[in-house]
This record gives C-alpha cells, sequence and structure tokens, in this order.
C-alpha cells in the first residue's frame, strides 16, 4: 500500500514537472497522453485500486483521486500559459525600415498640357488662364458666332443657368486678356473645356491649349511657323504639316493643320485611313470683326489664333485607342506615363 502511494507521488512529481516545462504545445500534448492519457502512468494506477485488499481501496482511491486532479489542474495551467504566449504580438522592431508611401504622380493630361505650354512659352508665348463657368457674351458673343450657331443650342453645350455655361472652348480666356491688355499680345490659354460629347475620341470634359498672337505684320506664315516649330518639338523633329482650308466664326480664312501619321509617316495606314495625315488642331488669321469687342481697332494689327485638343494630342503622341481610359483612375493605365 505505501509502495503505490510512493509510486503515485513520484509519478505526480514528474508529470508536474513535465508540463511546467513544456514550452510547445505538442510537448505539452505528449506529456498529457504520457500521464493522463487512456494509457497514461496516472491512469494506469487508478485501474490498479481495484485490484487491492479491500480494506486499502478507499485510501488508495483518494490518493490517486488527487493525484489526477492535481496533474489535470497543472496540465491546465500549463495550457493557459502557452495559448497566452502564442497570442502575444511580436515587439516593435524599431530596426525595420519605415512603411514608405506610395507617391502619386501628375496625370498624363497634366503633364502634356505643360509639356505643350513649355513648348510656346519657349516661342514667346505667356500662359493664361480663366473662368470654366463663362457667359454667353464671352464663349459666343464677343467670338463672332452668329445667335444661330449649332454650338448655341442646348443640344451641344452644357448650360448652367441663365446666359451661363461651362466654356466650350478657352477662346473666352483670350477675349478677356485683349480686354486688359493692348498689342502685342502673345499667350495660350490652356484648360478644362466642356461639351456633350461622349464617345471614344470625345469626353464630355476635355482640355485645350488655344494660343492668339496679335501684333504688327502678323501673317499666315507666322502661323505656320509656330505651328510647324510646335509639331516637331512635341512629336518628333522630322514631323511635316499641313494646312487644309476650315472655317471657324472667329478666323478668316480659317485652316485645319495636319501632321504627317505618327504611326506610318505619311505612306498611309489604318490610323490616318490611308491619308497619311491626321488632323491636330485648328486655327486661323483672327478675323478682323474680334477687334471691335475688344477695342483693338485703329491698332493696324493682325493676329492668329489656333486650337488645340490635350487628350487628342495626347492620344496621338502616347497611340490610345480610348479617350476614357484616360479618365477611369485604373492606375494599370495611369502608371505607364
Ligand atoms: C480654334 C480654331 C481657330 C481661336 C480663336 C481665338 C480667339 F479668341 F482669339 F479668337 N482663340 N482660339 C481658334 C481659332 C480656335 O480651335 C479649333
Amino acid at each position: 500500500m505505501s509502495g503505490l502511494l510512493g509510486k503515485i507521488d513520484a509519478i505526480l512529481a514528474a508529470a508536474l514537472a513535465a508540463f511546467g516545462e513544456a514550452s510547445e504545445v505538442k510537448a505539452l500534448e505528449e506529456a498529457r497522453v504520457k500521464y493522463l492519457g487512456v494509457k497514461g502512468q496516472l491512469t494506469e494506477q487508478s485501474r490498479t485500486v481495484g485490484s487491492l485488499p479491500p480494506a486499502e481501496r478507499p485510501a488508495a482511491g483518494q490518493a490517486v483521486n488527487l493525484a489526477l486532479k492535481e496533474a489535470k489542474a497543472a496540465h491546465q495551467a500549463a495550457a493557459a500559459r502557452l495559448e497566452r504566449a502564442n497570442s502575444q504580438k511580436p515587439g516593435l522592431d524599431v530596426t525595420l525600415p519605415g512603411r514608405r508611401r506610395a507617391l502619386g504622380r501628375q496625370h498624363l493630361i497634366s503633364r502634356t498640357m505643360d509639356e505643350i505650354c513649355e513648348i510656346f512659352e519657349r516661342l514667346g508665348f505667356s500662359v493664361v488662364e480663366g473662368p470654366e463657368v463663362e457667359t454667353d457674351y464671352y464663349n459666343f458673343e464677343a467670338l463672332n458666332f452668329p445667335a444661330d450657331h449649332p454650338s448655341r443650342d442646348m443640344q451641344e453645350s452644357l448650360f448652367v443657368g441663365e446666359g451661363l455655361l461651362l466654356r466650350t472652348h478657352t477662346s473666352p480666356v483670350q477675349i478677356r486678356t485683349m480686354e486688359k491688355r493692348k498689342p502685342p499680345v502673345w499667350i495660350v490659354a490652356p484648360g478644362k473645356t466642356y461639351r456633350r460629347d461622349d464617345d471614344i475620341t470625345h469626353s464630355p470634359m476635355f482640355h485645350q491649349v488655344e494660343g492668339l498672337v496679335v501684333d504688327q505684320g502678323i501673317t499666315m506664315a507666322d502661323l505656320k511657323g509656330v505651328l510647324s516649330a510646335f509639331a516637331t518639338a512635341f512629336f518628333s523633329p522630322d514631323t511635316a504639316i499641313r494646312l487644309r482650308p476650315s472655317f471657324f466664326p472667329f478666323t478668316e480664312p480659317s485652316a485645319e493643320v495636319d501632321i504627317a501619321c505618327v504611326l506610318c509617316g505619311g505612306r498611309g495606314c489604318r490610323l490616318c485611313k490611308g491619308s497619311g495625315w491626321l488632323e491636330l488642331l485648328g486655327s486661323g488669321m483672327v478675323d478682323p470683326a474680334l477687334y471691335k469687342y475688344v477695342g483693338y481697332e485703329g491698332e493696324g494689327v493682325t493676329g492668329f489664333a489656333f486650337g488645340l485638343g490635350v487628350d487628342r494630342a495626347a492620344m496621338l503622341k502616347y497611340g490610345l485607342s480610348n479617350i476614357r481610359h484616360l479618365y477611369e483612375g485604373d492606375l494599370r493605365f495611369l502608371e505607364q506615363f
């Protein structure tokens, strides 16, 4: 009997030590199986109680039960200790490099607009800006648009109030500047413009850079020289241009300016529909009718003006097939530029 009690004590001591030392869940589980499992050492001892003489059974049974209870409590305490250790976050490592915040970048359109303005600044132009909500007077009337011109119709322009609309071009900025300054005027007006248009080459909000020169003795040769210098600086040094007769309310004569196709160089391909040329911008000699609106009558000046679609210019330069890519905010597209 005393032999059995001694054995129980020894096994209990070994079990408590094993549970206390276990530093991993796996080691603790192995110790549990060894002492408290179905064939564990303490479990075995409880079975031997039945084979003792009846008089000895109560004391032996009590001793085994106490030992089992103590061992189970020690196992639970060890399990809780490992659980706490495993759930704790690793400490702050001040030697790790900092987390870098992703930097944004200039949008392709802003960059293209800056690039266009810089080219004209090198040619002697200065940059002017103006409001995006305009009056009928600055957007149409002072630009010689007749009252029944289609763009004065609700179908084509975005009206926002009585006599107010989102500017359909940046030309109003040129009128506002001429009202304030006497010739010589060499200006470009970059900015957002708005029209009721929406397809793969048109967005209701788009961007323009318009230019205006009013000075002594300006001729169409100046127009062609300036726009040719622009085309070679913006596209490539060998980019040819051609002028085609056209019509705009504010210029007379007017001309479309084409560049040799950026894809085939003029031989003819799918992009230029076999013609070898791509339409780039509109231009012309300032109609003297405009001068009476801005007090330039009697100044003895002539001038030329042009309007360039920045979105279109960017599409041609970077080979974009769909204007929507520019306005969907998809970084996989935007980060390529
Ligand atoms: C174009 C085509 C031709 C233009 C005219 C003026 C202003 F205000 F000076 F009269 N600014 N821009 C102009 C001329 C714009 O865009 C296709």
